[in-house]
């Protein structure tokens, strides 16, 4: 396919790691390029990665309620090094989180282009990449025959 590459991890000190791996797993098998940043990744990382792998899309995962805090300043980092990427945050965004559309403004006011509950499939994520970036899933197919 086009080679889209992207960087996956989970921000701050949020430890958790098991729904960012399955992601990583799912975009690969979709065709996408990912760099994995893992638990625990300060948000200049994020940004360094993005310059580094020339990233189409950065996604942010955040499950232990925090989000908010950690992502203060990503989008800022971004920008100090030139770099514009999708942004799409996902996991459990705030502690309770009842309303998420409430939740989901607040993100997108910081700048996120894309933001999911905890009920995201894996299927949602790549869709919605997809139509970002208008690849075709035979296209996909396709480059996964070949790789
Ligand atoms: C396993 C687990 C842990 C493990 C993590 C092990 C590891 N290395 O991953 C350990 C024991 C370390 C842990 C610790 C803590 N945990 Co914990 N943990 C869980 C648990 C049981 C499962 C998480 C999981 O792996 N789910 C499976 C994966 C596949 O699902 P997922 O992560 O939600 O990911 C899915 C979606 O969210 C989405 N997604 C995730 N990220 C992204 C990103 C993008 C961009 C997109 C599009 C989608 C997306 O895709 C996945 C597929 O649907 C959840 C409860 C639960 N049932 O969810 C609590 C939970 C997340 N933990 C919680 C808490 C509070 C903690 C602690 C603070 C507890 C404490 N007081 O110490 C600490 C935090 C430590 C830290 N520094 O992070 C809370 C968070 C509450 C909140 N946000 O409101 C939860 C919800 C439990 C609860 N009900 O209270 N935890």
């Amino acid at each position: 396919m086009s080679g889209t590459s992207v960087v996956v991890g989970t921000i701050g000190s949020d430890a958790h790691v098991v729904g960012i791996t399955l992601l990583e797993h799912a975009l690969k098998e979709a065709g996408f390029e990912v760099r994995n940043l893992g638990a625990q990744t300060p948000k200049e990382a994020f940004a360094e990665a993005a310059v580094e792998t020339d990233a189409s899309a950065v996604l942010v995962s955040s499950l232990y309620g925090h989000a908010e805090q950690d992502c203060e300043g990503l989008h800022e980092a971004f920008a100090e090094r030139g770099a514009d990427p999708t942004t799409y945050i996902g996991g459990n965004l705030a502690v309770g989180q009842s309303e998420f559309e409430e939740v989901r403004r607040r993100f997108r006011e910081m700048g996120f282009d894309g933001v999911f509950s905890a009920d995201a499939d894996f299927e949602d994520v790549v869709e919605a990449l997809r139509a970002e970036f208008g690849i075709d899933e035979s296209a996909s197919q396709l480059a996964r025959a070949r790789s």
